[in-house]
């Protein structure tokens, strides 16, 4: 009986859920025009919530904060990269608030969590961070505005065995982006003659690398590839050199994500002459960059702007747009439609939301780590015009 009673309890609080849901969102005859910015701001991923925080206001101070006569308002909230607390923090801005918008999401299960909200209520969600492709695939409401792990990982594999690298092990998180990364860069490695001696996978948690860098150390590959989350690269690094594998003759290539702008300048001379593809780079020679950066030093002294920044500041520009195409009047749908197929310049260079996919197409860059003005950046020194995200193509 009273298992009965919490089914029934159970079932009409998933229809009450669902219900207001589906209500159209309050905010479309308010004059606040609300962004839930849900993101890691604590724990392992706390400077990806850093970073995109920091980029999106600074966007707000140089764009305003009221855009078609509706005041913007910014709900930023913690979800420690955790996608329970992510489902319930997407859910409660969306049912209480009336957010117009959810945007940021640090990593990919956080992302997925809220995907099902997003649909149901019809609400954009402008994924700022997480990078595993099939991401725009789990709801018809998200737009990305950062990049996916097969867009950079491709670049690495036509890259490398041109320039010596003929085997290699693969390093990868275990979790949907480094699977990407994995697959992506092996493949085209091996397309073009290379081979793959190894693939590794760490757990995300807590990851400890000695045990994977003494396999690497024993395979003697011609270079390690790697690719770990934001805030993970320092750690790699450190016990890449401690371990003597550069030494041992073994080469590091990896995404960008490890050569991170929040991290590289503290990684110290080891990390010279290291090799990775990506979107962005704090070093990007536009005027637009070099503006961007400034910027966003002076707003935040201690900080270096990396890729998780630029994501957040070009998410901004993709839902003040919209917020100006529909003249404030739009709800959901509208503002979806405002986002797809927007063209602008970002601080990365060149970008376009692919109104199909509704995901970033994008340069991407070849980079070495070097010393400029004392301090070590991803010096660009080739590019690949316009690319898709080759996931997509599946
Ligand atoms: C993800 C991908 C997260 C790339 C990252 O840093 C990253 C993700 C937090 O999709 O979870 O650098």
């Amino acid at each position: 009986m009273q298992r009965r009673h919490l089914i029934q309890t159970a079932a009409l609080s998933a229809i009450a859920l669902s219900i207001a849901l589906a209500l159209p969102t309050a905010s479309a005859q308010s004059n606040t025009f609300k962004i839930g910015l849900i993101l890691p701001m604590t724990g392992q991923q706390a400077s990806t919530g850093r970073q995109i925080e920091a980029a999106a206001r600074l966007y707000m101070a140089q764009n305003g904060d009221t855009v078609a006569g509706k005041k913007i308002e910014l709900i930023v909230k913690d979800d420690v990269a955790t996608p329970d607390i992510t489902k319930r923090l997407a859910q409660e801005l969306i049912v209480n608030d009336k957010v117009n918008v959810i945007a940021g999401f640090g990593v990919t299960p956080a992302a997925l969590a809220a995907a099902p909200l997003a649909t149901q209520s019809k609400t954009p969600q402008v994924v700022m961070a997480a990078a595993t492709s099939s991401i725009t695939e789990a709801s018809p409401y998200i737009v990305r505005s950062s990049f996916t792990l097969p867009q950079v990982s491709v670049a690495m594999g036509d890259w490398a065995p041109k320039n010596g690298v003929k085997s290699v092990v693969t390093l990868v998180a275990d979790y949907g982006p480094g699977n990407d990364a994995e697959k992506f860069f092996s493949e085209r490695f091996q397309l073009n003659g290379g081979k793959v001696l190894d693939k590794l996978r760490v757990p995300l948690r807590n990851p400890d690398f000695a045990p994977f860098l003494q396999k690497v150390r024993d395979a003697k590959p011609d270079a390690l590839f790697v690719f770990v989350p934001s805030g993970a690269g320092a750690a790699v690094m450190k016990q890449f050199l401690e371990r003597g594998m550069d030494k041992a003759g073994i080469r590091l290539i990896a995404t960008g994500d490890v050569t991170d702008d929040d991290q590289l300048n503290d990684m110290g001379d080891g990390a010279l002459g290291v090799v990775t593809s990506h979107h962005y780079s704090a070093a990007h020679p536009s005027a637009m960059n070099k503006k961007f950066v400034e910027a966003f030093q002076k707003a935040n002294p201690k900080m270096r702007p990396n890729f998780m920044a630029v994501g957040g500041y070009d998410g901004m520009r993709v839902i003040y747009e919209a917020l100006k195409t529909t003249k404030g009047q739009g709800g959901g749908d509208a503002l979806l439609a405002a986002m797809k197929g927007q063209v602008f310049e970002s601080p990365r260079g060149p970008v376009l939301i692919d109104a199909q996919t509704r995901d970033i197409v994008q340069d991407v860059y070849l980079r070495k780590v070097e010393k400029k003005d004392g301090q070590l950046y991803n010096v660009e020194f080739d590019v690949i015009k316009g690319v898709k995200d080759p996931g997509k193509a599946k």
